[in-house]
């Protein structure tokens, strides 16, 4: 943490050397935690009945779960989003050149590059932070197979413009799903669109089961590849019919799964106050905009995304996120720098900044939020607070900053 030794005289931020806004740290990301008692009575059940992987009673029951919820025929809970990504990618036989965002969570492309498969990064639409249909097309090559799009902040893809593409340009296409559990695009539920759509059920993300995640799909067959592969490839005692891995999901995080489950109307509420609650505090603070969701879909409002223009604000996102930081509010900069910038990646591609003008601009703008259940309204307003003050002090601040040593 950065605090000055003496504090600056009328100042009242920690940078400046105040005591901070939060004895605790806020995270981005802090679990919400269901219904303890049913939680534990079911880790009691399981227990009794000594079943704990393997395709259990409650990985099934979750499953249903989901595939009711999302309104699609198959859901494969997994270990983790990534490991399920690389399944799905696999079963759908994606191979030489696969077009992805720059601007998402390093596993999108992680997912490809472990099985050798070539990311080929495409830059985004900066009003949604999605992959931009247009932009993508002058990446395909005769080595394309497939695009994976990442549903970003859980905001829908232009699922339709995308589909038009795969379809007229001979390509497979597959969704990372991980932030949109809950959401919707065009009234119908996220989970149904492309070959497949990869869901992350990290402890941080809106919807948890400590780790996991499902694969869904409308597609029969590549539903039995997958499950198939989930688990090495058996389909009996001694009888492997298929290359697999282990992707299960265990009991105990579908326990964790179906419980957190069961809260979701009262989970998707109190992110979508506290949201609200955000764009209130944060209004008329300059070169400050809190991204929107779309009030006509089904959203999970889980991250609360802040882009910070650097020719209007008086402190750039830099500046304002180790103003945060002192105050114990642990705000992120996802997904700065861009997966292009990122190793492998980076040594792979080292030009391919030049064809991301979009990701490379709102990477270095973009600030994410604390929101969830451990966030109140109060709280909201003490952030917003630290911001307007920061701003009013920003020469102070920057002045500070200069005599620091540089940090990331
Ligand atoms: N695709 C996309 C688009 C994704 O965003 C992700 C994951 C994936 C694929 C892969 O899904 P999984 O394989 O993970 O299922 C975090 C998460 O680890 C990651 O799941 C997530 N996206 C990404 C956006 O954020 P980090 O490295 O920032 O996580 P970390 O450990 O810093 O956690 C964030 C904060 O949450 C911490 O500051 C502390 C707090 N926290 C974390 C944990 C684990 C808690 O308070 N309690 C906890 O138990 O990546």
């Amino acid at each position: 943490m950065t605090q000055a030794s003496t504090p600056s005289p009328g100042s009242d931020l920690a940078l400046l050397g105040s005591a901070p806004a939060f004895s605790a740290p806020l995270h981005v990301g802090r679990p919400n935690i269901g219904d303890r008692e049913r939680l534990f009575a079911r880790f009691n059940e399981m227990l009794d009945r000594r079943w704990l992987s393997n395709n259990g009673p409650f990985v099934q029951q979750f499953e249903r779960a989901i595939a009711e919820y999302l309104g699609v025929r198959h859901a494969i809970c997994v270990c983790n989003a990534t490991v399920g990504l690389e399944i799905a990618v696999r079963a759908a036989d994606f191979r030489g050149e696969v077009i992805v965002p720059a601007y998402t969570f390093v596993a999108t492309a992680h997912a490809l590059q472990w099985q050798e498969i070539t990311p080929v990064f495409a830059d985004m639409d900066p009003a949604t932070h999605n992959i931009d249909p247009e932009r993508l097309e002058r990446h395909i090559t005769p080595r394309t197979t497939a695009i994976l799009a990442t549903h970003v902040w859980g905001r829908p893809c232009a699922v339709e413009a995308l589909a038009e593409i795969a379809q007229r340009r001979g390509l497979k296409l597959m969704y990372d799903a991980a932030h949109a559990f809950g959401c919707s695009s065009g009234g119908r539920m996220i989970g149904g669109f492309g070959l497949a759509e990869v869901f992350s059920f990290h402890a941080t993300k809106f919807l948890n089961s400590f780790e996991g995640g499902a694969i869904t799909t409308n597609d029969d067959a590549l539903a039995a590849r997958i499950r198939l592969m989930t688990n090495f490839g058996f389909v009996d005692f001694d009888k492997v019919v298929h290359i697999g891995t282990n992707g299960k999901m265990p009991e105990s995080s579908a326990i964790m799964g179906l419980t957190s489950f069961e809260g979701i109307v009262g989970l998707i509420e109190t992110n979508r106050r506290n949201h609200e609650a955000y764009r209130t505090s944060l209004a008329g603070l300059p070169g400050i905009s809190l991204t929107a969701y779309d009030p006509r879909e089904r959203g999970n409002y889980q991250y609360v995304v802040v882009e910070v223009d650097p020719d209007v604000s008086p402190l750039n996102r830099d500046e304002l996120v180790r103003v945060l930081h002192a105050e114990n509010v642990l705000a992120r900069k996802y997904f700065w720098p861009g997966v292009h910038r990122m190793e492998p990646y980076r040594s792979l591609f080292p030009h391919a900044y030049l064809l991301l003008p979009e990701t490379e601009r709102v990477a270095a703008r973009v600030i994410v939020l604390p929101t969830g259940t451990a966030v109140s309204e109060e709280i909201i307003g003490r952030i917003a607070g630290v911001l307007r003050r920061a701003q009013e002090q920003a020469e102070a601040v920057r002045e500070h900053l200069a005599a620091l040593p540089a940090r990331t």
